[in-house]
């Protein structure tokens, strides 16, 4: 079928008219949508499709048993994300299992393509979510305590979507089972591009920290209140805004400090707001950069906030420590593929949050645009097929 057509089976799902791309965020119609196309798409190959107690979706083949090879990715998307970001490394694994049947390939080990939920914490503010559970590295209850942006509460959604919230939590005894985990990836740079090389394995994932950021100020009337008797948060925040940006400028050695999401209160045109919140991802080589780079960058927002009349509260939402992956297992793959470098990435992923615990690996496939989370994602047709070649390589040579 080839992993192209696959992708068009589902290019029309969760596509944004405001923003561009698609928006695809956890147990919402597009997502939904989503796992009735990888239910039926898997069973189409005659692979046996679960949904565990944290709505991730493993289809087997072969009895689930122990030592098994798992391959997949995620469905959902940031806001108007990109084609690629997760839908091509459940494409490429489908694809590559076909191949691997079309050829009468029988594997000794049980195989599972998986996907994750909720990578991208669009809904609910955790990345990772359906992995971290999973592993024990989220507390159901801080997961439970959570509301979407419109209020919507983790167990009002959950129930809505026929799922029983109290099943959250840790699953040892599937995690038990993996013996190997790959993730086949777009990637989200350049670097495949600036080599010339469609493919690549991942070395590392460098750590990655989010925190939501409060200012509160006082609300009145934009008409009345005079320049020298405000104690505006929108313009606090965006002192603490751009001190983050000089922090990570300054830093230097790949830190990265981002706002992309602002969320005000009241947010009226015609009003002073009361309240101004920001959400700040940072990223850095070392875990203690990523801490540093906060440090210094609240340190300068204090003053600023201060300077306002306005007050700053800081709150943690997830941290996510550098990780390696396994050497072996990845100089192993980067030989099934010819020979092809391993690369850092800046970007988490579902692999992170399993590496700790399985073999885990990765793959990249070439971004020709090197972007990512926007609709200007990009991969080659020829390079994704060589992507989904590479996983069935990997996978008859794991399952052999
Ligand atoms: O934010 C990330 O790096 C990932 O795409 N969730
Ligand atoms: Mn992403
Ligand atoms: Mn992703
Ligand atoms: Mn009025």
């Amino acid at each position: 079928m080839g992993v192209r057509a696959r992708l068009d089976e589902i290019g029309d799902i969760g596509r944004d008219p405001v923003r561009g791309g698609y928006s695809r965020h956890l147990l919402d119609d597009a997502d939904l949508a989503l796992r009735d196309w990888f239910r039926r798409s898997a069973e189409s190959l005659g692979l046996f499709v679960e949904q565990d107690g944290n709505a991730n979706l493993w289809a087997w083949w072969g009895e689930p048993g122990m030592d098994a090879v798992a391959t997949g990715s995620h469905l959902d998307s940031v806001p108007g994300g990109g084609a690629y970001d997760g839908p091509l490394g459940v494409a490429s694994a489908l694809e590559a299992v076909a191949r691997l049947q079309a050829e009468g390939f029988r594997p000794t080990r049980p195989i599972a393509v998986v996907v994750f939920a909720e990578e991208e914490g669009s809904r609910f503010g955790l990345p990772c979510l359906g992995s971290r559970l999973m592993v024990g590295a989220s507390d159901p209850a801080d997961v439970r305590a959570r509301a979407d942006r419109e209020g919507v509460t983790f167990d009002q959604a959950w129930t809505a979507a026929g799922l029983d919230p109290s099943t959250i939590g840790p699953d040892p005894e599937r995690l038990g089972r993996l013996g190997a985990f790959i993730e086949l990836h777009v990637e989200q740079g350049v670097d495949l591009e600036d080599r010339g090389m469609p493919l690549a394995t991942a070395s590392a994932i460098i750590p990655h920290g989010r925190w939501r950021l409060t200012v509160d100020g006082e609300g009145n009337h934009a008409g009345t209140t005079p320049m020298v008797a405000r104690h505006d948060p929108i313009v606090a925040l965006a002192e603490v805004v751009l001190a983050a940006r000089d922090t990570a400028v300054a830093a230097g050695r790949g830190a990265r400090a981002t706002v992309g999401r602002l969320a005000v209160t009241p947010n009226g045109t015609n009003v002073i707001a009361s309240r101004a919140e920001a959400w700040l991802d940072i990223r850095a080589g070392a875990d203690d950069d990523v801490r540093t780079l906060l440090a210094d960058t609240l340190a300068r927002a204090e003053e600023l906030v201060a300077a306002e009349g306005c007050t700053l509260t800081v709150a943690e939402e997830s941290f996510s420590s550098i990780v390696a992956f396994d050497a072996g297992l990845t100089e192993r793959i980067g030989g099934i593929l010819g020979g092809v470098p391993a690369i850092p990435t800046g970007a988490g992923h579902d692999a992170g949050i399993l590496a700790p615990s399985v073999p885990t690996a990765m793959i990249f496939v070439r971004n020709p645009t090197g972007v990512s989370h926007a609709p200007g994602e990009g991969a080659r047709d020829e390079d994704c097929e060589a992507g989904a070649a590479a996983l069935a390589d990997t996978l008859r040579e794991l399952a052999s």
